[in-house]
């Protein structure tokens, strides 16, 4: 899904990364890269050149907080940005204590009568006793389809083959299902003779039902068309929020979400699909952060600010030369910790999140407390020069910490390979490993 904008963000955000530092001219890249694949996903000009300015002025002005790498923070900065041009949190809020009716807008074709059956199915799951209104009596068929498409959901379907007036029928529906549904669905026509007879009919369907929220329905392909499209409808009858649709494979589904979110009206969900499972909760951040392929990048960010990590520059230039003492890998274990548990942090990393079982974690941290406790029984000097421990010091250091003489090989080997990879390593890659060492 998105892949042409997924693809961009992520090869701007490697670029960046890959640069020796992140000076004016690396910004700029990064910036450019941006814009090229904003417009390239079809983000109206304007709005893409504002989204990447802001991100120019905050990347070369902001200071990074204690303890994030201008690098993170350029990323982070980008995450922000990026999920504001999506939008704002918040979706559709629906109580099962009374009877919510939502009004289903949105031109032929759109996805309508497909959405309507999703969000059937989706509420249903949720416990609500859902009633649904064929109210389309333009579409030959409209009526069938929609049977077909509701069958999965368990939701009741409201009807009148023989009524001809859609208003009548929607406003009929609603009634019918007054006292035994708590949610009312009215799927309406797209298909008319003109746009201002369909923009018509929607008002007086809005009029006479007067609905808890109208979604329009927009399909994702026309990209930032979506705008003037949304404005249309939101004129006829208030839209309350928007589903965008057919964002499997749209190449301009950025542009058609940016465009969507610039109208002020939110995006509850969007569908990636024809399958009635194919429809997702909308949330700009979470969004932005599986684009960026971050898991939850902004829980990361969070964690990591509270966590108040103060990387110890004179410690970490003095390792980058090459001295490093366990004293300095305890410390760092002591900062892993403060991430809280291990477990925590790696859930919220890209590629770790899901993948690591919890037992493997489990391990990880078992390692850290066990190399903890050795390096707890070694002496000043041990410690300070750690290739100073021969086979016998390795013993007496196994006996008095109660670990296994593998166990004090195996932190030995830990360390030599840090070292060596300190050696070779810039600042930035030496800090994860150093959060990262404990696990594996
Ligand atoms: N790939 C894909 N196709 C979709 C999605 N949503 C709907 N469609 C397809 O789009 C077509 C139109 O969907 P409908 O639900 O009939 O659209 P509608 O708005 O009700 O159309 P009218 O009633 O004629 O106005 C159908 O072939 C659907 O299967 C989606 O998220 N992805
Ligand atoms: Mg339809």
């Amino acid at each position: 899904m998105l892949d042409s904008l997924r693809d961009g963000l992520q090869a701007a955000v490697k670029r960046l990364v890959g640069s020796n530092t992140v000076d004016e001219k690396a910004v700029k890249e990064f910036v450019k890269d941006l814009q090229r694949t904003l417009i390239q996903s079809d983000v109206n000009v304007r709005m893409a050149l504002e989204v990447t300015e802001r991100v120019q002025t905050r990347a070369l002005e902001e200071k990074a907080p204690a303890g994030v790498t201008r690098k993170d923070h350029v990323v982070s900065i980008l995450y922000e940005e990026m999920a504001r041009l999506l939008g704002g949190e918040g979706g559709l809020r629906l109580d099962k204590d009374r009877m919510s009716t939502v009004v289903m807008l949105g031109v032929q074709g759109s996805g309508k009568t497909t959405t309507t059956a999703k969000l059937a199915r989706l509420y249903g799951k949720r416990g609500f006793k859902v009633g649904v209104v064929a109210a389309d009596t333009f579409r030959p068929g409209a009526v069938a389809q929609l049977r077909t498409l509701s069958a999965a959901s368990g939701a009741e379907i409201y009807s009148d083959e023989g009524e001809k007036n859609s208003v009548k029928i929607a406003a009929a529906g609603k009634k019918r299902f007054e006292g035994t549904k708590n949610l009312v669905i009215i799927d309406t026509a797209g298909r008319h003779k003109e746009e201002k007879g369909l923009l018509q009919e929607m008002k007086e369907v809005v009029g006479a039902v007067k609905p808890d929220v109208t979604i329009l329905v927009i399909d994702g392909t026309i990209g930032q068309q979506c705008y003037n499209q949304a404005l249309a409808f939101h004129q006829a009858a208030p839209v309350g929020g928007i589903i965008v649709t057919k964002l499997d494979g749209a190449a301009k589904g950025g542009g058609a979400l940016a465009a969507a979110a610039a109208t002020g009206a939110k995006v509850f969900f969007i569908a990636t699909g024809e399958r009635i499972d194919d429809l997702e909760e909308f949330s700009p951040t979470r969004f932005v952060g599986r684009l960026l392929g971050m898991g939850d990048l902004k829980a990361l960010m969070e964690m990591v600010n509270q966590s108040d990590v103060e990387v110890d520059e004179k410690r970490v230039q003095r390792m980058m030369s090459g001295k490093l003492t366990m004293d300095d890998l305890m410390y760092q274990f002591d900062q892993m910790g403060k991430f809280g548990s291990l477990k925590k942090v790696l859930d919220h990393i890209p590629g770790f999140s899901g993948q690591l079982d919890s037992k493997e974690l489990d391990k990880a941290e078992d390692r850290v407390r066990v190399y903890r406790s050795i390096i707890q029984s070694m002496t000043g000097r041990e410690k300070a020069d750690p290739e100073s421990i021969n086979s016998s010091r390795l013993k007496r250091i196994a006996r008095g910490s109660g670990r296994s003489e593998k166990d004090v090989r195996e932190l030995l080997s830990r360390y030599r390979q840090m070292k060596a990879m300190v050696k070779t390593s810039k600042g930035r890659e030496m800090r994860q490993m150093l959060r990262r060492m404990g696990d594996s």
